[in-house]
């Protein structure tokens, strides 16, 4: 099981998820999809890889804009996992046209 990170491992990571930022609670990214559908759908495939990886987001869905939101519940904060998840979802919205 991947323990909390420190804060300095926190700061490092996020130097290599453009977009997303957070603090020892969680991290987030809010991004605009070109519409609704195209924002379900990104909502869909992310679902799939949360699924997959047994590790899922908080999702905020307001019209085309999309927040996910990341932390590891059991742990109490920020693990490798939300950054393994963070990743993930940056793969599919870069595949968004
Ligand atoms: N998703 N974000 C997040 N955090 C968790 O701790 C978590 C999860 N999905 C499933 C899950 N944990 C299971 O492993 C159980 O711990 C509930």
């Amino acid at each position: 099981m991947s323990g909390i990170l420190a804060p300095e491992e926190l700061t490092e990571a996020l130097k290599r998820l453009p977009g997303w930022s957070g603090d020892g609670e969680g991290i987030e990214r809010t991004a605009e999809l070109p519409g609704f559908a195209t924002a379900i759908a990104v909502v869909d495939r992310v679902a799939a890889i949360a699924e997959q990886l047994d590790h899922h987001p908080d999702i905020d869905i307001r019209w085309r804009t999309l927040t996910f939101r990341c932390s590891t519940h059991s742990a109490g904060g920020v693990t490798a996992r939300d950054l393994d998840l963070a990743a993930r979802i940056e793969e599919v919205l870069a595949g968004v046209s």
